[in-house]
């Protein structure tokens, strides 16, 4: 299995979590401006992917995550189904509310002004939900450390990156700094930012063979 990662990116999500279940896999580190390299893993472009050794291609840093977890009996994604869902339902707001909320922010400098203060305004208002609900716990799902942890730890620390100011949400900055002094993760934050980047695609990588959805055929599409 290869995970194909950048460093700072979404991905060490993933990365946390194969570590975390000690599972064999081969990373790579690509970078985000190298696009010749990037598609020919992923044709969406972009981190985290990850090829199965069958060579099914697997993207979206949520569905990975869930994958991983289910198909290895993970502790870190609940088995009740309340709080599976629960799970799921905090890995959607950090994908969608917090990470593609604050997508904008990357080009700040071209933002209107009328437009900026509406994006920042919205992003505080999620981190504010996020803060209060980590008040009066250490992860996301009370005692149970989680996918959504290592998923918000991810995102938290590109928000830090984009300058969205997370120092005045106390639960917030203490959960990260927390996060950050585990010291699995200060090591596969350490090894991100020192790996070579691969410069160039591999050609040993299997075939996709995901790239048509399964009964299309049947459907006649
Ligand atoms: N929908 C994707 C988005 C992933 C994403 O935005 N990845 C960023 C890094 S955090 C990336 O690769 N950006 C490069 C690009 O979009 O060109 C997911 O949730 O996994």
């Amino acid at each position: 299995m290869k995970l194909i990662y950048a460093q700072g990116a979404c991905s060490l999500s993933v990365h946390i979590l194969l570590e975390e279940m000690k599972v064999n896999y081969q990373p790579i580190k690509v970078d985000l401006k190298d696009k010749t390299v990037l598609e020919q893993y992923n044709p969406k472009g972009y981190v985290p992917a990850l090829i199965l050794d069958d060579g099914t291609l697997l993207t979206e840093a949520t569905s990975i995550l869930q994958y991983l977890s289910l198909d290895h009996d993970s502790a870190f994604f609940p088995s009740d189904p309340i709080r599976r869902t629960k799970c799921i339902e905090w890995l959607t707001f950090i994908s969608t509310e917090l990470h593609k909320g604050a997508a904008p922010l990357f080009n700040r400098d071209q933002l209107k002004p009328e437009f900026l203060e509406e994006v920042l305004g919205k992003i505080d208002n999620r981190l504010e939900f996020l803060d209060d609900h980590l008040k009066e716990r250490a992860f996301i799902m009370e005692n149970d450390y989680t996918v959504a942890d290592m998923y918000a730890l991810a995102i938290l620390r590109i928000l830090a990156h984009i300058k969205v100011d997370l120092k005045k949400f106390q639960s917030i900055s203490n959960y990260k700094k927390n996060l950050e002094d585990n010291s699995l993760i200060k090591q596969i934050i350490e090894f991100e930012s020192e790996a070579d980047i691969q410069d160039s695609f591999d050609a040993s990588s299997p075939i996709y063979n995901n790239q048509s959805l399964p009964g299309s055929s049947a459907l006649g599409l």
